[in-house]
């Protein structure tokens, strides 16, 4: 691969999806694009990697390791080859380990349905030691966006009012402050609302009377929003549902206020678990989550070379697992 200097310009970026524990697909990935942090003439020396969120909570098999792949994550980071943002995972380990000074409740429920999601982290830290704990206190340093100048990053969604909105919360490194951890937990509060729509994605409330049913047959007034179609002017053009019960949205006009905006900068995302063959969402937002937690798929990334437009050429993965 052709080297680039570091002196007259800014390093490229490798964005890698979710990878919920997968550290064999994050060593294959990095030995297929030569990224050898102890080869000054490989991939490092022009590019740098960029995680985006989710690197915990996945059932124990054998290419599993939490611990070995947040080891490696942590030392890429100290040695600055790689940043690495907060995803909706890191944040709810965070929950999950701290009680609230006040009420001494789990800022996180241990209900059965989160305890399901976080077990198999649990398990490979052992609740409650101090690796566990060195961990939790790990993720509570990971920036919730990163803004490169040319290129942006966030885990589910860049909505620039929400993201202005959240400043107040956040240190100069876009860590989340100290004291607002408690807040962030607390579903009253502006704070948790701005993480649900930043690090989860939007939800859209359809129109009076509206209402469809989910996957598991559940009734529903909110639709997960398609945040990323500028051009989207209906619930049903920006809905993100089963195609299946499209019609049962409606093609009424989004108020102006649900309208999506036009992104300034390119914005990579993770969080979305998308299927098939890896292309962008628009010409602005890639997503690079294909669900690598399941053994089968494929870990996908995308390699910036600083574009302005984002191009499906710019796709990392394996051909051969994509189905
Ligand atoms: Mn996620």
């Amino acid at each position: 691969m052709k080297q680039k200097s570091w002196v007259n310009k800014k390093p490229d970026l490798v964005f890698i999806g979710d990878l919920h524990g997968q550290i064999k697909k994050l060593n294959n990935l990095l030995e297929d694009i030569n990224f050898d942090v102890t080869n000054a003439q490989s991939l490092v020396s022009s590019t740098k990697l960029v995680f985006i969120g989710d690197l915990i909570d996945n059932a124990p098999s054998s290419d599993v390791d939490h611990v070995a792949l947040l080891t490696k994550v942590k030392q890429l980071i100290d040695n600055g080859f790689a940043y690495c943002l907060m995803g909706n995972h890191e944040f709810n380990a965070i929950g999950w380990a701290t009680k609230h000074p006040e009420t001494a409740q789990w800022l996180r429920p241990h209900n059965v349905n989160n305890t399901k999601q976080h077990q198999g982290f649990l398990d490979s830290v052992i609740e409650g030691s101090e690796v566990h704990h060195y961990w939790v206190t790990w993720f509570k340093s990971l920036p919730l966006y990163l803004d490169f100048g040319g290129i942006r990053a966030i885990h589910a969604c860049w909505q620039q009012a929400s993201v202005d909105q959240l400043a107040q919360y956040l240190n100069k490194d876009k860590q989340l402050k100290a004291e607002c951890f408690l807040n962030a937990f607390d579903k009253s509060t502006e704070l948790y609302q701005l993480i649900e729509t930043l690090l989860k994605g939007p939800e859209i409330t359809l129109p009076v009377g509206y209402s469809f049913q989910d996957k598991t047959g559940i009734k529903r007034t909110q639709i997960r929003s398609k945040w990323w179609l500028s051009k989207a002017q209906t619930y049903r053009d920006i809905a993100q549902v089963q195609p299946e019960v499209i019609d049962d949205i409606p093609n009424i006009d989004l108020p102006v206020n649900q309208t999506p905006e036009l992104l300034e900068l390119p914005v990579i995302v993770g969080h979305y678990t998308l299927n098939g063959v890896p292309s962008t969402l628009s010409n602005k937002v890639a997503c690079v989550d294909y669900n690598a937690a399941k053994e089968e798929n494929p870990l996908v990334a995308y390699y910036w070379q600083q574009e302005t437009e984002l191009t499906n050429k710019h796709f990392l993965y394996k051909a051969e697992q994509v189905k």
